[in-house]
């Protein structure tokens, strides 16, 4: 598994940068943003380094689609209302125009009572 000493988003996943922790197994690593939107948003990441979907392959399948099945179970986990009053809305940014700060691929998972800050 890839591993980058010098990304933030491996070292959260690796315990080594603190980090309020909302899921983790093998292969995903979920906590919350540090500067939310909205009531509810917390980052999903794969805990092997890629830095955008720009960089994703067809051996990234599985993953990603480990992500998205997993993230509707922890959006509610975490307080997001049901579908479909409630529900969230999934953010991947890519890239500098894409508003990617942090390249280690991360999904945003926001949701809760709005207005939120930011969409
Ligand atoms: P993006 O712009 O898509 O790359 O979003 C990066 C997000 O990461 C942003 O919403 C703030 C969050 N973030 C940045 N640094 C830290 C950190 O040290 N801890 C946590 N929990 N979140 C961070």
């Amino acid at each position: 598994m890839t591993h980058d000493p010098d990304c933030l988003f491996c070292k959260i996943a690796a315990g080594q940068i603190p980090s309020k922790k909302v899921y983790e197994d093998d292969q995903v690593f979920a906590f919350h943003d540090i500067a939310p939107w909205a009531p509810v948003h917390f980052l999903m990441i794969p805990k092997q380094h890629i830095p955008s979907m720009a960089a994703v392959e067809p051996q990234h399948a599985q993953l990603l689609g480990h992500m998205m099945t997993l993230a509707p179970k922890l959006a509610q986990q975490e307080g997001c209302n049901p579908y479909p009053e409630g529900g969230f809305r999934l953010v991947v940014n890519t890239g500098d125009e894409g508003g990617q700060e942090i390249h280690h691929l991360h999904l945003h998972v926001i949701g809760g009572p709005r207005p939120w800050k930011k969409g």
